[in-house]
C-alpha cells in the first residue's frame, strides 16, 4: 500500500490499482483530496504493471462535491481541472466506484472516469443549483452527452439525487454491483474491461445525444416556460440552462469556457452566497450549545395529540408518516369523526396523485386511534396539545395531563403565542413542558419552532429536536417571548404594511413590492388566503381598522371571493375599487394626508424593522444564532432562499445602511423604528450578524 497523502492511499489488486480516499465526513474535494487524487492517478498511471485504476471512497459516501467551505478562499493544492484532465486523459481505464452519493464535483470527477459502477443504494446528482451555482467542473457539458438534453436539464435545474438503478438505465452508471461489495465488484469490473480490451470511454468525445438536440431551440423554450414559476427570482436555473444550450451548440472546449464564465458569475453573486450560507445554517440550527449531542434522549414509541382540528390533524399525520402510532383526543364524537375523516381524505388524495398506495393509507390510518378520553394518553411518551389558543383552556388541559400521563413523558403545547412558562406552572413537572409551534398546514410546512421554557429539561429539548428531524421538519430552538421568533418578526412587517396603506400605498402596491422581492405573495394577498375573519368577532367589531371594515362588509377573503382583492371563479385576484375607496375614506377620516410612497420605501419600511427585531431577539437570547432566525423565515414564511433570510439580507445590504435608515425613520415616525442595541453595537464594531459567535 502506498500512502499518497493524509487522505489517499493506493493499493494493488493484481493488475488493478485501487485509489482510496478517506476524508470524513463526506469526502468533499478539499485541497487534500484533490492532491490525493492527483498524486494517486499519477502514481498509478506511471506504474507499467497497472492496467486499470479504481477510484473508491471510505466512509458513508463517494465524493459529495467541491468543499463548499473553501469557496471564496485563495486556491490551494492541485486544481480540480488538473485532476480531471489527468483522469480523463489517462492511458489506462479509470473506474469510479460509487456508494452513498456522488454529488456535484464528485459526480463531475466520476464523469471524467472512463466507467462508473455503483451499489444499488447509491445516488448521483448535480445539486449545485441548490447552492445558487451550476456544476462548474464540466458537469453541464458531460452530463447531456450521456443522458441527453431533457434529462440533463431536469437534473441540473432540480439538483435531484437520482437513484443508482435509474442512473444505470440512463447510462450514467455502467454497472450495478452487489450492495456491500463495491470494492470487489469494481475491481472485477475493471479486470473485465482490461480482459475485453474495451476502449477508454471519454464522455467529452460522445456527441450523438447533444447533436440530436442541435437546431431545436424549442426544447429549451418549452423547458423555460414550463418551469418559469418555479425558477422565479433565482439566477442559477437560467445559468444552468444556458450551459446545457452551450453543450448542444458549442464544441466541448468552448462549452467548458461558457460553463466557467457563468459559474464564476454565480459564484461571485449574492444569491449563491446566500444559498451557501443557508446550506450551513440548515445544519447549524440543530446544534444547541448547552444541550450536547450526547444528551440522553427520551425513547418515543407512542404519541398523543389533543385536538382533531386542522392543526391537530396535520400534526398527527407527521407522526403517522414517520411510523409512530398516534392517539388523537377530541371532546365530541362529531368533531373526532370529522377530524379522522379529514386525515383519511388527505391520505386518499395523496394516493390519487400516486404518491402513496391505498395499502399505505390503510396502514397509516391503522396506526391512528381516536378517543374522547384524555385517560387514553396515559402511556404516551410524547403528548402534543393543539387546542384553542386560550390560556385558560390550555392550563386546564395541562393540569389534567399532569395527573394522567406517565412520568418521564414530554408534554408539548402547540402554541403560536402563549407563555409556555405560565402553562407549565399548572403541572408538577415543568421540566417536561415545552412548546412545539407547528406552521399551518402542519403536515406540509417544514418549520417547527421548538420553544424552550424556563424549566424545560435538556433531555426534553434534545428529544424534541431529534423527533422534529425524524418527522421531516427543520426545527429552530427559540425562547419564550411574545410571538416567539417568527411571528414576533412578522408583527413588524404587518404593522408597517397596515400603516403604508393608510399613508399612501394601496395593498396591491405593498404586495407587488414584496412579491418582487421574492415572497410567494404579499401580506394582503396572504391575509385574503388565510381568511380576513380569523380571530374577528362580529360583536366586538367597531370599524376601527380596514380589516374590521372589510369583515363587516362580508369581505372575508378568497373563501367568499372578496377581501382586499376581488376574486374570480378561478381565484384570480384583481385590485378592488371598493377597497380602494374604503382605504381613502378611512385615511381621510383619520386626518391622514396621503402621499406618494416609493417602492424603495415600501421595501425598507417592511423589511428593516424585521432585521431590527431579529437583532433584539438575538440580544435577548431568544434565538441561538442569527442564522436560526433566517431558517425560521425561509421555512415558515416564504422568505426567498436566494436572499438568505432577514439577518443575512441585513448583512448583505450592510448593517450601517439598515441602522441609518432606521434612525431616519425613527426621526420621521417615532419609536417603532428605534434601533436595537445590538444593531448599533455591530455597526460601531464594523461587524455583521454572521460575525456573532
Ligand atoms: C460543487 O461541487 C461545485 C462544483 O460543481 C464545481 C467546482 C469548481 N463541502 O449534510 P450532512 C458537511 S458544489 C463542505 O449533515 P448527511 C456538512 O456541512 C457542492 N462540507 O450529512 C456537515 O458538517 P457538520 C455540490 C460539506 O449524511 C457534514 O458534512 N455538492 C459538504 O445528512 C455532514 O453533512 C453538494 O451540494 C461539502 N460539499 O448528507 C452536496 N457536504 O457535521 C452537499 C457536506 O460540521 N452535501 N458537508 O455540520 C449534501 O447534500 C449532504 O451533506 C450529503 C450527506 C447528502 C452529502
Amino acid at each position: 500500500m502506498t500512502q499518497i497523502n493524509d487522505v489517499a492511499t493506493l493499493t494493488a489488486e493484481g493488475e488493478v490499482a485501487v485509489l482510496t480516499l478517506n476524508s470524513p465526513p463526506v469526502n468533499a474535494l478539499s485541497a487534500g483530496v484533490r492532491d490525493g487524487l492527483a498524486g494517486g492517478v499519477k502514481a498509478a498511471t506511471e506504474n507499467k504493471a497497472v492496467k486499470a485504476l479504481v477510484l473508491i471512497c471510505e466512509g458513508k459516501t463517494f465524493i459529495a462535491g467541491a468543499d463548499i467551505s473553501e469557496f471564496g478562499k485563495p486556491p490551494k493544492g492541485a486544481s480540480l481541472f488538473e485532476v480531471q484532465n489527468a483522469i480523463e486523459g489517462a492511458s489506462i481505464p479509470v473506474v469510479a466506484a460509487i456508494h452513498g452519493t456522488a454529488l456535484g464535483g464528485g459526480l463531475e470527477v466520476a464523469l471524467c472516469c472512463h466507467y462508473r459502477v455503483a451499489v444499488p443504494s447509491a445516488k448521483c446528482g448535480l445539486p449545485e443549483v441548490k447552492l445558487g451555482l451550476l456544476p462548474g467542473a464540466g458537469g453541464t457539458q458531460r452530463l447531456p452527452r450521456i443522458v441527453g438534453v431533457e434529462k440533463a436539464l431536469t437534473m441540473v435545474t432540480s439538483g435531484e439525487h437520482v437513484a443508482a438503478k435509474q442512473c444505470a438505465e440512463m447510462g450514467l452508471v455502467d454497472a450495478l454491483v452487489d450492495e456491500g461489495k463495491l470494492r470487489e465488484g469494481a475491481i472485477a469490473f475493471a479486470k473485465k474491461i482490461v480482459a475485453e480490451k474495451r476502449p477508454l470511454k471519454r464522455v467529452r468525445d460522445l456527441n450523438d445525444k447533444v447533436e440530436a438536440a442541435r437546431g431545436k431551440p424549442e426544447i429549451f423554450a418549452a423547458f423555460r416556460k414550463a418551469n418559469a414559476k418555479k425558477f422565479r427570482g433565482y439566477d442559477a436555473p437560467e445559468a444552468n440552462i444556458k450551459c446545457i444550450e452551450a453543450a448542444v451548440n458549442e464544441p466541448f472546449d468552448d462549452g467548458l469556457k461558457t460553463e466557467r464564465k457563468l459559474f464564476m458569475g454565480l459564484m461571485t453573486g449574492t444569491q449563491s452566497a446566500a444559498q451557501r450560507y443557508v446550506f450551513f445554517a440548515e445544519r447549524a440550527v440543530w446544534k444547541v450549545p448547552d444541550v450536547p449531542d450526547d444528551t440522553q434522549t427520551i425513547p418515543i414509541k407512542k404519541v398523543g395529540v389533543i385536538g382533531a382540528g386542522t392543526m391537530g390533524g396535520g400534526i398527527s399525520m407527521n407522526f403517522l408518516n414517520a411510523g409512530y402510532p398516534v392517539t388523537i383526543v377530541e371532546t365530541k364524537q362529531e368533531a373526532l369523526d370529522r377530524g379522522l375523516g379529514v386525515i383519511r381524505r388527505n391520505y386518499e388524495n395523496t394516493a390519487k396523485r400516486g404518491r402513496l398506495t391505498m395499502a399505505d393509507v390503510d396502514k397509516r390510518m391503522g396506526m391512528l386511534t381516536g378517543t374522547l378520553s384524555l385517560e387514553d394518553l396515559a402511556d404516551c411518551d410524547l403528548v402534543i396539545e393543539a387546542v384553542f389558543e386560550n390560556m385558560n383552556i390550555k392550563k386546564d388541559v395541562f393540569g389534567k395531563l399532569d395527573r394522567i400521563v406517565k412520568q418521564g413523558a414530554i408534554l408539548a403545547t402547540n402554541t403560536s403565542a402563549l407563555n409556555i412558562n405560565e402553562i407549565a406552572t399548572v403541572t408538577k413537572r415543568s421540566e417536561a413542558v415545552i412548546g412545539w409551534h407547528f406552521f399551518s398546514p402542519a403536515n406540509v410546512m417544514r418549520l417547527l419552532e421548538v420553544v424552550r421554557g424556563e424549566k424545560s429539561s435538556k433531555p426534553v429539548i434534545a428529544t424534541s429536536m431529534q423527533m422534529a428531524r425524524k418527522i421531516g421538519k427543520i426545527a429552530a430552538l427559540v425562547g419564550v417571548c411574545p410571538g416567539f421568533v417568527g411571528n414576533r418578526i412578522l408583527a413588524q412587517r404587518q404593522r408597517e404594511a397596515q400603516k403604508l396603506i393608510l399613508e399612501g400605498a394601496m395593498p396591491w402596491d405593498v404586495d407587488r413590492v414584496l412579491y418582487n422581492f421574492g415572497f410567494p405573495m404579499g401580506p394582503f394577498a396572504m391575509s385574503d388566503l388565510a381568511g380576513l375573519d380569523i380571530g374577528w368577532s362580529k360583536e366586538k367589531s367597531s370599524s376601527s381598522t380596514i380589516r374590521e371594515i372589510l369583515c363587516e362588509m362580508d369581505r372575508r377573503g378568497q373563501k367568499n371571493g372578496k377581501g382586499f382583492y376581488d376574486y374570480d371563479e378561478a381565484r384570480n385576484a384583481t385590485p378592488s375599487p371598493v377597497v380602494e375607496k374604503i382605504i381613502l375614506d378611512f385615511a381621510a377620516k383619520k386626518g391622514i394626508n396621503r402621499r406618494t410612497i416609493s417602492d424603495d420605501e415600501i421595501l425598507e419600511r417592511c423589511i428593516y424593522p424585521m432585521i431590527n427585531e431579529g437583532a433584539k431577539i438575538l440580544d435577548e437570547g431568544m434565538a441561538t444564532r442569527a442564522s436560526d432566525i433566517d431558517i425560521v423565515w425561509i421555512n415558515g414564511y416564504g422568505w426567498p432562499v436566494y436572499r438568505g433570510g432577514p439577518m443575512f439580507y441585513g448583512d448583505t445590504i450592510g448593517l450601517d445602511k439598515v441602522l441609518a435608515k432606521m434612525k431616519s425613520f425613527e426621526g420621521q415616525m417615532g419609536a417603532e423604528f428605534k434601533p436595537a442595541k445590538l444593531l448599533e453595537k455591530l455597526v460601531a464594531e464594523g461587524k455583521r450578524f454572521q460575525d456573532l459567535k
